[in-house]
């Protein structure tokens, strides 16, 4: 897998009205070095047909397209990987579906998830929500930067932290340890979607400068 350190996840709820696949062209023209399609709500479908739509972006500026949930669609539309939470199919049960060529990613909210998810074959990790989120329903209480740090300590994996993140706390996210961040509303919320992603890019980088 290559590396990412900006992976935009998908939120159509923040910018109704506007064209999925054109706010992540401007994010991916801001920095943005990885893309989530994350739809909760929509049927198998128009699941399908946002992911054909989002393919095209992704590979006129090849950069890899992760579908969460759903794996039959990620096959379809031959997506870089899948993303799957904690009561989707056993990871092992995932891979044997998509071969190993794919890639991998598991939401993690504990130690025991995320060494269980490194175990298990996963590409990288999901470590949050470090922040309170309003972009997920079923969200478990934050679990806080001093988790990054223990996350750091045990698991090898690249691994991103989710949750709250924003150009105003990225650097405590990253002098906690972590690489990579995941957002949503920071970037599918923005007025200016590609300014907003540039500064969270500058953020990230100025962060991860010693
Ligand atoms: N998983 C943990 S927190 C979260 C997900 C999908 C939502 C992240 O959204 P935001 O808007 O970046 O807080
Ligand atoms: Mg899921």
């Amino acid at each position: 897998m290559r590396d990412f350190s900006l992976y935009a996840i998908t939120g159509e709820a923040f910018h109704p009205g506007r064209d999925i696949a054109e706010v992540m062209e401007e994010a991916i023209c801001g920095g943005v070095d990885m893309v989530q399609l994350r739809d909760k709500t929509s049927s198998k479908q128009q699941v399908l047909e946002k992911a054909y739509a989002l393919k095209k972006v992704t590979d006129a500026y090849g950069v890899p397209l992760i579908i969460n949930d759903h794996i039959d669609v990620a096959l379809a539309v031959d997506a870089d990987g899948v993303h799957v939470g904690q009561n989707d199919l056993p990871l092992a049960d995932v891979r044997r579906i998509v071969g190993s060529e794919k890639i991998i990613g598991v939401s993690t909210h504990a130690l025991s998830e995320a060494i269980a998810a490194e175990k298990g074959g996963a590409n990288y990790i999901g470590v949050g929500p470090i922040f309170p989120t309003n972009s997920k329903v079923d969200v478990v209480a934050p679990v806080t930067t001093a988790y990054i740090r223990e996350v750091v300590q045990h698991v090898n994996i690249p691994f991103v932290a989710i949750g709250g993140i924003n150009v105003e706390n990225v650097a405590e996210v990253i002098s906690a340890g972590a690489k990579r961040i995941s957002v949503i509303s920071a970037i599918a919320g923005a007025k200016d979607v590609k300014a907003a992603t540039s500064a969270l890019k500058a953020a990230l980088k100025g962060a991860r400068t010693p």
